[in-house]
């Protein structure tokens, strides 16, 4: 650990403004043929296929690093603001496809493979998913480093390096089996390990207080253990730009190798198994989605990755700010904005209080004024399991100086609030970062919203309902404070990339400004009246869906007919998305094919997505789908009318395929639960039309695509209070709709899990009895706009026409927008052309 005296002893350096040289690069051909025999060792002969990933991701990234170096190089010669990212998951994917789609030399790339005998599009099957997140959340992180890259946003996402992403999904006997997800097993060409950047972590220990020079008393963080955080970097391309911004992923390391007390006593495996101890911080990512734990574990990670992503940015900043006197610090909130990513990384708060004060010597209230300017905060749930908070007891045995400084904090924020709210006993104790009611817990979101200057929601409904909700106290306490940015999603990853067919259409029709400027596809707006337009766009959507089919026969061995209407909802399972309500349609269509309606639609019935693996509901609702897939598909009365799949190990490079190939985009969450989704805008984007419920985002897609372009259904957010509110009683619905009764019935009954008759009793009973989604007051209006799905399906001109202007309303949703606010509105930064990278 630095002293501040070090710290101050510091020159400032002298910068020059030259650019590095930097060894030209020869064709990619060339590089291809070179790194299998340099990096590899390999003769082409020898090359297996991941050879030639290996040899593919190497040439791609000479042209990454070449522009990566000189964007640092320029950041650090401009000193421009920049933005942090703090996120505990970033869900990238696969880089090689991006990195060279980004950097145009995508072209380049499979023209240099196929001259050597190699398809590209093999190659890139070697490369497993970085999954180090576990949904919306990560993969939003991941979009956002996208769109600040492209936009030459100076910015850096700061997280952890797991050995284990979210787990992988197999589905055996109709249930759900997590393998651990040995990402690294092969090596990562994308990162570079940094072992120069390492800092101290620490943990445990007491606290003890001392005047200092000037008597007054100073508080030390005495007798903690150590951990060693180790940065490993991953380039982030922007697209059509020179622009590679930073992707900061830390390791735990042991602070020694082995203690050599242990060693001494001859207790060899004491001293190992203390080592693994520290290094399980990074071990694994937390597989659990818009829910909490509350493991000890899971606070040490999420400390672990904030300490060393602080000490690195002032590291930064001190190495060209020379801090003379402590008015030279104000300048820290014009240099550095740091934006987390829900609450995960919210104790950052008081380890930039820790830093300052502690380690830099600021006094208090001047650290708290830079403090609040710095930090801003994205709220992701409302849901209650996913507010986090920790015991006094856990928090401050682990981070004791940090307790006390929260305690400071809470006490001068509750003076406050006194102040302007004099006598008002209940909002104090509803406001407090303690929350005193149950055992004395650390309440993260209130720190985040204290030690924030700016809070915003997702999408416009859900920052109104925090605003009315959870946060109407901090409303009314921080006028302004709190806002929208609704999310968006990276046309390059989730169109150009996943939907190639459909990216050549609109260029062909409208140039190529759209990718970088999705305001512009607004203009294949008339081209929804042109029939030859919408014969090529039915033609892209039927090889899409014949390109899923192919890849969910070798996944499944469930042979589909393409020309089926493809159904699909794609997300984690949890009870408040309704997967379940989806199957009540399916049982409902089955029924009523067996009982020989006509006019039928057929359909396809796609769902993917991973439960928790100690959600039990959620595990018990996938093996219901697979139940259920099992007796409709082997039907014989059914046939081609109805097929159920399940599609496992649901993640980023499988999305890519699934999004271009649906049909039909299910968003059906009950209003109010749904913060966002981006998934709705993924299907949008790509030809899908939506069935959905007034939530998240879906209320924005709506304006934007227009009533007639969109199904929607079921409750709206009031009426759902309502319904609660005046004693709902499902059995009600059960009672009066014989459609509905059916269904149920034959699930309690064990039709789907004969082998078991009882097996989902208990789904039924929860429905029928507490059904807390509100599934069965939705049923019947979810049932009539999926009739109304159907019946346009069957006019093929108009379902396309509809697809169509979906596509052409989908600017608003592009990640670029939103991080546009972000940077205009919360961080006031800009846009920091570098020095052009050689070509
Ligand atoms: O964040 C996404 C939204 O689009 C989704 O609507 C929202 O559900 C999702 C604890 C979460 N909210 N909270 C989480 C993830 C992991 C965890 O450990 C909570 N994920 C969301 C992007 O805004």
């Amino acid at each position: 650990m630095k002293t501040p005296a070090e710290t101050k002893a510091k020159p400032k350096k002298t910068v020059k403004a030259k650019s590095i040289a930097i060894p030209k690069l020869g064709p990619i051909q060339q590089a291809l043929k070179n790194h299998l025999i340099f990096s590899s060792f390999k003769t082409s002969e020898a090359a297996t296929p991941r050879d030639w990933y290996d040899a593919a991701s190497y040439s791609v990234r000479d042209h990454v690093v070449e522009r990566w170096v000189q964007t640092a190089e320029s950041y650090y010669r401009d000193d421009p603001k920049r933005v942090y990212y703090l996120s505990l998951e970033f869900l990238i994917g696969r880089m090689l496809s991006n990195a060279a789609l980004n950097l145009g030399i995508n072209e380049e790339l499979r023209e240099g493979m196929d001259a050597l005998g190699r398809s590209l599009e093999n190659a890139i099957e070697f490369e497993t998913d970085a999954a180090l997140g576990n949904g919306g959340l990560g993969r939003l992180a991941a979009c956002f480093l996208d769109s600040m890259a492209t936009m030459d946003i100076p910015a850096a996402g700061y997280g952890i390096r797991y050995e284990y992403g979210m787990f992988r999904q197999s589905i055996e006997n109709g249930q759900q089996i997590e393998n651990p997800d040995n990402w690294l097993r092969y090596g990562n060409i994308w990162e570079f390990q940094r072992p120069e950047a390492t800092y101290n972590i620490k943990f445990h220990g007491h606290v003890v207080k001392y005047p200092n020079d000037q008597g007054e008393e100073i508080q030390h963080w005495v007798d903690a253990e150590h951990v060693i955080a180790m940065a490993y970097d991953v380039p982030v391309p922007g697209y059509g730009t020179d622009t590679v911004n930073n992707l900061r992923l830390w390791s735990a390391k042991a602070a020694r190798e082995f203690d050599l007390r242990h060693f001494n006593d001859g207790n060899y495996e004491k001293a190992v198994e203390e080592r693994n101890a520290t290094e399980n911080i990074s071990k694994v990512l937390y597989p659990n989605d818009t829910s909490v734990l509350g493991k000890e574990l899971r606070l040490k990670q999420q400390y672990f990755f904030v300490s060393a992503s602080i000490q690195d940015i002032l590291r930064r900043f001190l190495s060209t700010h020379e801090m003379k006197t402590q008015d030279d610090w104000k300048i820290l909130p014009e240099k550095i904005a740091i934006q987390l990513n829900d609450t995960h990384p919210s104790v950052g708060v008081a380890e930039m209080m820790y830093q300052l004060v502690d380690v830099y010597q600021l006094p208090w209230s001047f650290a708290w004024e830079l403090v609040v300017k710095i930090f801003a905060y994205t709220n992701h749930t409302l849901m209650p399991e996913a507010l986090e908070t920790w015991t006094v007891d856990l928090f401050g045995r682990l981070l004791p100086r940090h307790l006390e400084i929260i305690y400071q904090i809470n006490h001068e924020f509750l003076h406050m609030v006194n102040h302007h709210f004099p006598g008002d006993a209940e909002l104090l104790q509803r406001v407090s970062i303690i929350d005193e009611n149950n055992g004395r817990r650390v309440r993260m979101a209130h720190l985040a919203v204290v030690g924030s200057h700016t809070v915003n929601g997702v999408a416009a409904l859900h920052s109104e309902l925090l605003k009315s909700t959870l946060f109407a106290d901090f409303d009314r306490i921080f006028p302004g404070k709190l806002t929208n940015v609704t999310n968006g999603i990276t046309p390059r990853r989730w169109l150009n990339q996943a939907n190639p067919g459909l990216t050549a259409l609109i260029e062909k029709a409208i140039g190529s400004g759209f990718k970088k400027d999705l305001t512009q596809i607004k203009k294949i707006t008339p081209l929804a009246d042109d029939a030859d337009f919408r014969k090529a766009f039915a033609q892209v959507k039927l090889a899409n869906k014949q390109r899923l089919a192919a890849k969910i026969e070798a996944k499944t061995g469930v042979k589909l007919n393409v020309n089926s209407l493809f159904d699909v909802q794609i997300k984690r399972i949890h009870e408040y998305k309704r997967q379940l309500l989806n199957v009540l349609h399916v049982i409902t269509l089955y029924n009523r094919i067996r009982r020989g309606e006509k006019g039928i639609t057929p359909r396809t019935v796609i769902f993917g997505g991973k439960a928790a693996p100690g959600y039990w509901m959620a595990k018990h609702i996938i093996r219901l789908i697979n139940d259920v897939a099992t007796i409709v598909n082997e039907d014989i009365a059914v046939g081609d009318s109805l097929k159920v799949v399940f599609y496992p190990n649901y993640e980023v490079s499988a999305a890519e395929i699934l999004f271009p190939g649906s049909d039909l985009s299910e968003q059906i969450s009950t209003a109010g639960t749904e913060a966002s989704g981006t998934g709705n805008m993924k299907m949008a984007l790509n030809g899908a039309l939506t069935i959905g419920t007034l939530d998240g985002a879906n209320v924005e897609i709506k304006e934007e695509v227009g009533d007639e372009n969109i199904f929607i259904f079921g409750l709206t957010t009031p009426q759902v209070a309502e319904v609660k509110a005046s004693g709902y009683q499902p059995r009600d619905y059960y009672n009066s709709n014989p459609e509905l009764k059916q269904v149920l019935d034959m699930i309690a009954d064990g039709y789907f899990s004969i082998d078991e008759p009882g097996r989902y009793k208990v789904i039924v009973d929860n429905l029928l009895n507490n059904d807390q989604y509100l599934l069965l007051a939705d049923y019947a209006s979810y049932i009539e706009a999926q009739d109304r799905v159907g019946k346009l399906y069957q006019k093929q001109e108009d379902w396309t026409r509809m697809a169509i202007l979906n596509v052409a309303n989908m600017a608003k949703f592009s990640s670029d927008r939103a991080i546009n606010d972000y940077a205009k509105e919360i961080w006031h930064v800009t846009p920091h052309a570098n020095a052009k990278a050689k070509k």
